[in-house]
């Protein structure tokens, strides 16, 4: 495999994930926070109280990402780090946080890809109704615009927001994710907002004439019909609506999908003049998340029912399914394209041991490998794929899966928070060689 010598190859994490430190230096309460103490949510009862204690070892994993020898280095700031309350006071010790470990990369020839939104609301803006409440897109602006004062040019590449769908159906549609709300309609209310936030910021980041590039990241899934039936292609494409093109389409076309008719109907009441001119202002790249491939069918009723592939599954019951990295890339190139690409995140949890010292994940590693020549055969084919970045650097907070499924390509020993590069990160590690 020989990828186009400007391909940018990167590693993943977000703050919550593998910061810790949760109470030092300022930082104030997150909705994940409040979310993980609160008994029965998170699998264990884990918290991300120490996680990977990246707060105070950031060094050390700097260290382990320049011995990667990637080009880039994604993570996300927490919000209220930086703003404890979401909004008002700034907490300057926070932000100085990220400007260390941006000096860090810098100085390691790093480049810094950083995401403003990966999940951790500040509380105080949850108090007062969170993504559900418009003004919380005010706020982020606000937010995104003194991080752009304060790293400025030292940063490569922006991301607004990860994955809008997580933050809007997991946290308000289906409750698995903070702030564990349980509704369909606080779903789209909360997905209206949040691309608003998108909007703001990047209207204040054009308007500040920043020049690095700047985009948003989408957790997007291809999907495959059950059958040819009638009934299995219309869920097929209802279930595309709602995972994918709720998304794109306000993204790149400024509207959302008109066939998602009970959609409109609650998110229309909510659109403001300019509302969709702001969320459509061109991105200079989108950040894709890749994992698997849906198979959609309908139910008697006409329901959407995901249906098993039949190939192996990851720890996360994920099919592994590598073709559908390139379909994906395919689909969104010709539907929405021209527009570059980067997969801002892709990669796969198993159940690691250390075995004298070592890590022998062949399973990720092999994931790894063939998701890479997936890309390759799309720029090959045509497709302006520019970065991947694997998830995750290291083993982390897996969400309201605690830290019981390990995505890291480093092995995180929670209890010393020793660090082993699995084979999968020696790979890469190779890999990269052959790629200079
Ligand atoms: O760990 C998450 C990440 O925070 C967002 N994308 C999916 C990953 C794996 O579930």
């Amino acid at each position: 495999m020989k990828f186009p010598d400007n391909f940018v190859w990167g590693v993943a994490t977000a703050s919550y994930q593998i910061e810790g430190a949760v109470n030092e230096d300022g930082r104030g309460e997150s909705i994940w926070d409040r979310f993980s103490h609160t008994p029965g949510k998170v699998l264990n009862g884990d918290t991300g109280d120490v996680a990977c204690d990246h707060y105070h070892r950031y060094k050390e994993d700097v260290a382990l990402i320049k011995e990667l020898g990637v080009d880039s280095y994604r993570f996300s700031l927490a919000w209220p780090r930086i703003f404890p309350q979401g909004t008002g006071e700034y907490n300057p010790k926070g932000m100085d946080f990220y400007k260390r470990l941006v000096d860090e990369l810098l100085k390691q020839g790093i480049k810094p890809a950083v995401t403003l939104y990966h999940w951790d609301l500040p509380q105080a803006l949850e108090d007062k109704g969170g993504w559900l409440n418009r003004d919380t897109a005010y706020y982020f602006r606000d937010y995104a615009v003194k991080v752009f004062q304060e790293l400025g040019t030292s940063i490569d590449t922006w991301i607004t927001l990860n994955e809008p769908w997580c933050s809007a159906f997991l946290g308000y549609g289906n409750g698995h994710h903070a702030p564990g709300k349980t509704s369909e309609t606080d779903f789209l209310v909360a997905t209206h907002n949040l691309l608003l936030a998108h909007g703001l910021a990047m209207e204040a980041y054009r308007d500040m004439g920043l020049p690095q590039k700047i985009g948003i990241t989408l957790n997007l899934s291809p999907y495959y019909p059950a059958s040819e039936k009638p009934e299995d292609l219309k869920a097929l494409q209802r279930a595309d609506g709602f995972q994918n093109r709720i998304y794109l389409d306000p993204v790149f076309k400024g509207k959302y999908p008109e066939d998602l008719t009970d959609a409109l109907a609650v998110i229309e009441p909510l659109i403001q003049p300019g509302d969709m001119e702001l969320i459509s202002k061109p991105i200079d790249f989108l950040g894709i998340n890749y994992y698997t491939r849906g198979i959609i069918g309908a139910d008697k009723d006409g329901n959407v029912v995901h249906h098993r592939g039949e190939n192996p599954h990851t720890a996360m019951d994920w099919e592994v399914y590598p073709e559908g990295i390139y379909d994906l890339l395919q689909r969104v190139h010709k539907d929405y394209g021209p527009i570059p690409l980067q997969i801002t995140e892709n990669g796969a949890a198993y159940e690691d041991t250390v075995v004298d010292g070592k890590v022998e994940d062949e399973e990720r590693r092999s994931y790894l490998e063939r998701h890479f020549a997936q890309c390759l055969r799309a720029i090959e084919d045509g497709v302006p794929l520019e970065a991947y970045f694997v998830w995750s650097l290291l083993d982390n907070f897996e969400w309201a899966w605690g830290y019981d499924r390990r995505f890291g390509i480093i092995y995180v020993d929670f209890a010393t928070q020793e660090r082993i590069m699995k084979r999968s990160a020696l790979w890469f590690k190779d890999f990269l060689r052959t790629q200079r």
